[in-house]
């Protein structure tokens, strides 16, 4: 397995990925990225232009998915639409990327009989409450709560039915919240961090309660690298390492780590619909495949993400205005403390 195809590997994930890759094996990596907002090739930026190749075009295009597929040994795939809030506004890109474009990567894999993996995300099997002792499994039953997270969970079935009906080689790994460098500045992390740094409050939707599961990219890059060499086929992996947080309690990490007081940020109107917590149980993936996360001090790994976004301004400033621009069509700034 030489030759890796990896969609979406111009977004935060896939160029975390390609980037592992390129110091952990010693594949050739064709990158398809569709280069939309979430897109940039600045993030693929100092690597082996004679290992890691970029073709711009989309993953619902048949005759170029299929051109691509057929040389390649193995896809990896990222490519989604893949921001909660824009499927509130803008749920159409979301099933035409994240549903028909997982779609035509899946015809292809099944001309050309070529190993795919498919990234999924934890948020397919809905929320839990703060005090159960669950966490999510592989066998937990699927109940999304967006369109973001219902056109994940179709394309994790439609994967699951090309197994099951065509014999495909492929595997699925669902993934909690990451954070690190590259990341798109509308997410929680990259947002109050860039915030802070260009004189704007860091802002805390709802009660601020709501727990994620925190992995640092780096760590799903290594999970996704030993499910494509060692994972059983058609099989569903979830990748965690153990990293459950409220969103204030992130909140004030990075205000006192940027060096500002505990409560020096905005309280905003809730999303519609936000899941409460999510809480991977990735035993499975650790005992068969010995996986284990390097990054287990989130706090380490916060400063680090922090240093990375305060040395890289111009990587995400020109993004920065128009993401604000967007968020302040449909944000309230509640007054005071208030939920
Ligand atoms: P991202 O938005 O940063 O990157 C997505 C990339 O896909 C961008 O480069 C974009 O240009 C590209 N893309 C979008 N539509 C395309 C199309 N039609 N054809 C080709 N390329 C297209 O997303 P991310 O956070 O890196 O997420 C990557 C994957 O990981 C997604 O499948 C997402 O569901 C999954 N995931 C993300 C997280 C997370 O915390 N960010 C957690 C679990 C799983
Ligand atoms: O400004 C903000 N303030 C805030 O309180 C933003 C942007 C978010 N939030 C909250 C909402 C969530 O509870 O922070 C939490 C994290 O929000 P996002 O970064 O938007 O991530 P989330 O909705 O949890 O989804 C992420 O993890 C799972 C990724 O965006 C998905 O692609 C992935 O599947």
């Amino acid at each position: 397995m030489k030759r890796i195809l990896v969609t979406g590997g111009a977004g935060f994930i896939g160029a975390n990925f390609v980037r592992h890759l390129s110091e952990h094996s010693d594949y050739e990596v064709t990158v398809l990225d569709k280069l939309t907002y979430a897109g940039n090739p600045a993030s693929l930026a100092g690597l082996d232009e004679r290992r890691v190749q970029l073709i711009v075009g989309d993953i619902a295009d048949a005759a170029l998915v299929d051109e691509l597929v057929s040389r390649h040994d193995a896809i990896v795939h990222f490519a989604a639409e893949s921001h909660n809030d824009n499927s509130l506004s803008d749920p159409m890109a979301f099933v035409q990327t994240n549903v028909v474009g997982t779609f035509v990567l899946l015809e292809s894999v099944r001309k050309h009989g070529v190993r795919f993996h498919h990234i999924s995300t934890d948020e397919v099997y809905g929320d839990l409450e703060l005090d159960d002792p669950q966490r999510f499994t592989e066998t937990t039953p699927y109940n999304p709560s967006s369109p973001y997270s219902s056109t994940k969970a179709s394309s994790d079935l439609l994967v699951r039915a090309w197994v099951r009906s065509f014999g495909i080689n492929a595997t699925l790994s669902n993934c909690s919240n990451n954070y690190g460098p590259f990341q798109h500045v509308e997410k929680y992390i990259p947002r109050q961090i860039t915030n802070i740094l260009s004189g704007a409050m860091p802002r805390l939707y709802g009660t601020g309660n709501n727990v994620r599961d925190w992995i640092h990219v780096n760590d799903h890059s290594s999970a996704v690298q030993a499910i494509l060499e060692r994972g059983t086929i058609g099989k569903t992996y979830l990748v965690g390492a153990d990293g459950e947080r409220s969103n204030i309690s992130v909140m004030r990490m990075i205000l006192e780590y940027m060096g500002r007081g505990p409560d020096e940020f905005e309280w905003i109107s809730d999303r519609p619909g936000h899941d409460l917590r999510y809480a991977i149980d990735a035993s499975v993936l650790r005992n068969e495949l010995n996986w284990v996360p390097e990054f287990q001090d989130f706090g380490a790994g916060l400063e680090h993400t922090i240093d990375w976004y305060c040395a890289n301004e111009a990587w995400w400033l020109p993004a920065k205005q128009q993401t604000e621009n967007k968020y302040s069509k449909s944000e309230i700034v509640l007054a005071g403390e208030s939920k």
